[in-house]
Formats: C-alpha cells, sequence, structure tokens
C-alpha cells in the first residue's frame, strides 16, 4: 500500500478517544478494510445479543465492525455500539444493485439515529475494481447524499482487497474530526 496508517492515526487521531463504527450489509467489504489496515489485532466476539462484532484498537481509536440488514430484532442492540460514535464508515458493494436500496434505507436509519447524530460520514464506494460497479458519485446517489446539508460526509471509491482508496478516506476523517476538535464545533453545521 505504501501509506503507513499508523503513522495517519498518530498525527491525525492522537488527541483523544474516538470512536469510529464501520457498518454495511453482509458481504460489503467491512472485514477487509479491518484487517486491511494492519493496526492491530481484530477480535471478533458474538456477545449473547446475537450478532457478530468484531472490534480493533489502535492506540486511542477504537474501531467496531457489524454487519446490518439482518435480523429486525437486533437493530435495537446496536445503539449500545452507537454511543459516542465520532465517525461512521458505511461500506457498499458497489456492484450489489440488487441490494443498493436495502443499503441505503439501512444507512438513512443508522444515521438518523439520535445516537449518531454528531458522527461525521464516510462512505466506502468498495469494489471498484469489479466491471459494472457503481461509481462513487452513482453510490453517492443511491445513498440520498446530494441532498444532505447539515452533515459533513465523504464518499470515496475503494478496492479493499487492494487497499486502494482506504488511507484517502481515512485521512478525510482523521482530518475532519481534528478539525471538529480543535474548534469544539458541532459536526452538524453543514460541509
Ligand atoms: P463483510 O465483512 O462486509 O461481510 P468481507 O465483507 O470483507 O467478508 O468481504 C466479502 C467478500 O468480498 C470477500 O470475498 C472479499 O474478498 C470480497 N471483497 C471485499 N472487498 C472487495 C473489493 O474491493 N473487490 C473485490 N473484487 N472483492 C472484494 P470472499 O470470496 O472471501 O467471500
Ligand atoms: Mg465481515
Amino acid at each position: 500500500m505504501g501509506k503507513s496508517f499508523s503513522k495517519l492515526f498518530d498525527r491525525f487521531f492522537g488527541l483523544k478517544e474516538m470512536r469510529v463504527v464501520m457498518l454495511g450489509l453482509d458481504a460489503a467489504g467491512k472485514t477487509t478494510v479491518l484487517y486491511k489496515l494492519h493496526i492491530g489485532e481484530v477480535l471478533s466476539t458474538v456477545p449473547t445479543i446475537g450478532f457478530n462484532v468484531e472490534k480493533v484498537q489502535y492506540k486511542n481509536v477504537q474501531f467496531t465492525v457489524w454487519d446490518v440488514g439482518g435480523q429486525e430484532k437486533l437493530r435495537p442492540l446496536w445503539r449500545h455500539y452507537f454511543n459516542n460514535t465520532d465517525g461512521l464508515i458505511y461500506v457498499v458493494d458497489s456492484l450489489d444493485r440488487e441490494r443498493m436500496d436495502r443499503a441505503a434505507s439501512e444507512f438513512k436509519q443508522i444515521i438518523e439515529d439520535p445516537l449518531m447524530r454528531n458522527s461525521v460520514l464516510l462512505v466506502f464506494a468498495n469494489k471498484q475494481d469489479l466491471k459494472g460497479a457503481l461509481s462513487p458519485p452513482e453510490v453517492c446517489e443511491a445513498l440520498g447524499l446530494m441532498q444532505m446539508k447539515s452533515r459533513k460526509w465523504h464518499v470515496q471509491g475503494t478496492v479493499a482487497t487492494e487497499g486502494e482508496g482506504l488511507y484517502e478516506g481515512l485521512d478525510w476523517l482523521s482530518t475532519t474530526l481534528k478539525s471538529i476538535q480543535a474548534t469544539g464545533q458541532s459536526t452538524s453545521v453543514g460541509r
């Protein structure tokens, strides 16, 4: 990959405890992203509540990852992990046109959760290497982000298997979070 994620995190995330939640439908590429970051051991647990949660802690940055779009009854239990989320990374399989509406409706519900209202939104339009994949602007459109003026968001094309785009996306995330910390401003003030 050539670029060091640890340096990126050291530079930008070094200020305070940071919580990043990475979500998306199953098979979007989340676990691949997590391993590609090479930032530590991925701890995978199935808490009693019954869905698989992956966690990596790198210094002061905690990543928590799980699949959305499964059983509806699990949804209220996610909120436990939503609390104090600084950044949401939403991973989309850009080739999965059939489930794009589903990915969009899950995304909408997540970001509208009151516990998520202060989080900045990074979307990985993943699997850009596959022929027929929606482009990042098309994924942006599908998720309805163009109309969203009240949140900070960014769509990054990625190929998680190759690590492509991950650094750029996280660079945006860390820069954005850093500027919020520095100014003490709320994230909900437009882009
Ligand atoms: P998830 O954790 O979101 O459920 P995974 O998704 O990370 O397990 O990835 C699901 C499958 O998609 C994996 O393939 C993985 O290799 C593949 N994948 C992830 N990112 C990309 C990408 O950018 N391009 C391509 N072509 N494939 C990708 P398998 O075959 O192991 O199920
Ligand atoms: Mg996974």
